[in-house]
Formats: C-alpha cells, sequence, structure tokens
C-alpha cells in the first residue's frame, strides 16, 4: 500500500514537505545545528555550496568540504523539530517518493550534531566539547514510538529510582550513540556522559526565574546520578531524541557540544563563538578523515 498524502507531505515541486529538499539536494553526511544562522558558520568553509533553501527554522546547505559532499541543516530548537527533520531526511532516501513505497534496500546517513549545552558537572568547564555517549529523554517524543529496541532499561530504572522520578511527567529513555561516531569523535580532550534531553529552556531545565519548579532538586539530583561510574554530564534540548529516532530508523548519529555554561558554578562562557566555531572545525575535519 502506498503511503498515503496526508500521511507523506509533497510540496507541488516534489520536495518534502517542511524540509523543503528533493533526494538529490542532500548529502549523506549531515550536520544537524540549531540556530538557522549557524549553517553559514559551516559552509563558509567549504570549498563550493551547490544547494541552499530554507522553510521556516529549517535551512539547508549542501556542498563539499575537501572533497567530501556534506549537508548542513538547522533543526531549530527542540526534540519536536527533531522528530520531523529525522522522518523527512529519512524518507528522502528510504522512500521512493514517485511510487510512495519504502524502498528494498535502505540507506544509512551519518549524522553529526553540532550544537551548545550547559555542563552539570563542575569538572566538565565552559569551552570544552562534549561528545554525548548517551541520550536521556525526559522530553516524551520517543514516547510515540516503539523504543524497545534502543531503550537501555536497566539505565532508565535507576535514574527513575535515583532522582523519584514523577509518574505523572514523561518516562525517561536512555538510547545510546552510534558506536561506530563514538569512536570517531571521542578522544582524550573530549568529555563523554549521558546528555539528558529537555523539552524547555526553563522550567524543564531547572532554571528559575519567577516560576516555582515542580522539583528544585531536579538538577542537584542530574548532578549526582551514577550508573557504574557512568554520569549525566550536561542538558540541552536535541540529543536523545536524535539518538532515538537514528537507532530506530539505521541512522549513525552523535552529539557533539560546546559546553558554554556551567550550571553548578553558575558561569557562562566568555567567548562562546570561539568554542562553537572550534566546535565546528572539529566536526568538518573528522567526518573529512575518518568517516
Ligand atoms: C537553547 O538555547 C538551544 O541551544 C542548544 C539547545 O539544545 C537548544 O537548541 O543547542 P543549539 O545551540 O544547537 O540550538
Amino acid at each position: 500500500m502506498p503511503i498515503k498524502e496526508s500521511e507523506l507531505i509533497l510540496n507541488p515541486d516534489g520536495s518534502i514537505y517542511h524540509l523543503n529538499l528533493k533526494p538529490e539536494n542532500i548529502a549523506q553526511n549531515i550536520i544537524f545545528v540549531g540556530d538557522p544562522d549557524r549553517v553559514e558558520k559551516v559552509t563558509h568553509h567549504f570549498d563550493s555550496i551547490e544547494f541552499s533553501t530554507q522553510k521556516r527554522e529549517f535551512k539547508t546547505q549542501t556542498g563539499y568540504y575537501k572533497n567530501k559532499r556534506i549537508s548542513v541543516i538547522s533543526t531549530g530548537i527542540g526534540p519536536d523539530n527533531i522528530d520531523i527533520v529525522l522522518n523527512e531526511l529519512d524518507a528522502l532516501f528510504n522512500i521512493d517518493l514517485k511510487t510512495r513505497q519504502p524502498k528494498p534496500e535502505l540507506t544509512s546517513l551519518n549524522i553529526v550534531r553540532v550544537g551548545t549545552s550547559g555542563s552539570l558537572q563542575k569538572e566538565v568547564p565552559v569551552d570544552s566539547f562534549l561528545v554525548s555517549e548517551y541520550g536521556l529523554d525526559i522530553n516524551g517524543t520517543l514516547q510515540f514510538y516503539v523504543t524497545d529496541k534502543v531503550s537501555n532499561p536497566e539505565i532508565e530504572n535507576a535514574f527513575s529510582n535515583q532522582t523519584q522520578w514523577s509518574e505523572n511527567k514523561s518516562k525517561p529513555l536512555v538510547i545510546k550513540s552510534s558506536d561506530k561516531l563514538f569512536n570517531i569523535f571521542s578522544n582524550n580532550k573530549t568529555f563523554h556522559g549521558i546528555t539528558v534531553t529537555a523539552n524547555g529552556f526553563y522550567g524543564p531545565q531547572g532554571r528559575v526565574l519567577r516560576l516555582p519548579v515542580h522539583d528544585p532538586e531536579l538538577n542537584s539530583k542530574l548532578e549526582n546520578f551514577n550508573f557504574k561510574d557512568l554520569k549525566i554530564t550536561n542538558l540541552e534540548m536535541e540529543t536523545s531524541a536524535i539518538y532515538g529516532l537514528s537507532a530506530l530508523l539505521g541512522h549513525h548519529a552523535i552529539s557533539l557540544n560546546a559546553i558554554i555554561a556551567n550550571r553548578p558554578s553558575g558561569t557562562f562562557s566568555e567567548n562562546p563563538y570561539k568554542v562553537v566555531e572550534d566546535l565546528i572545525l572539529y566536526a568538518l575535519n573528522t567526518i573529512v578523515e575518518k568517516i
């Protein structure tokens, strides 16, 4: 049965609904950034750009960096956008848009998130690089899929017990990064651990401005979580959704975080643009040299 027009929506020119892309517009190595303005901060390093488009917060450029074809896509903020980006990217490669049928031979993408994040551990300082070994989903996006094959119940149960996680909040899910990409991108200068992915910037990450939060101890519980020496290192808003959907769809994903804030010490990077620029170059050169 072909996938119905209401489920797989195409624009009049045949491009996919939100991303505005056709299959030929996109490379198999893809960098995700949050901020649409960060796309050109990546692609200005390219030797050539063959394609650009933007719809809403989803800006894409595809080109060549040192002879490697790479696409850069902005996902905007949050795991809800990741649901759109991952499903539409996968459809571009793995669904025949003319027959609306899944292809018999599936393509596996390499997805590298280059994002910013706040550290939850004193020893993970501002201006460092953190490679997320696991994504911990507290935002609920993955609850709508069948996740048994990619979840890690032992760590999830330890997390729920140690934090006395409220049953009124979505069930925490833990998803591992791609082993292949984790090994490629981690080294003795990068920090590693569990990245918690929240569905908001303020209350869901324990920030209090004028509104009290449901659990004022949440961040200290996250800081103190320990499962066989595996610790929660940082908070951001996309990683667990990228890891969960990539693993389910058969893609390789890694989340690289420029640490721009340290929550325990209350400090913020004096030059966040520099650590992001350094991380962009690290991502590009590692893709070219090792993928
Ligand atoms: C919040 O300011 C945004 O910054 C972080 C969070 O995950 C969230 O998207 O990442 P990016 O800088 O990649 O957007």
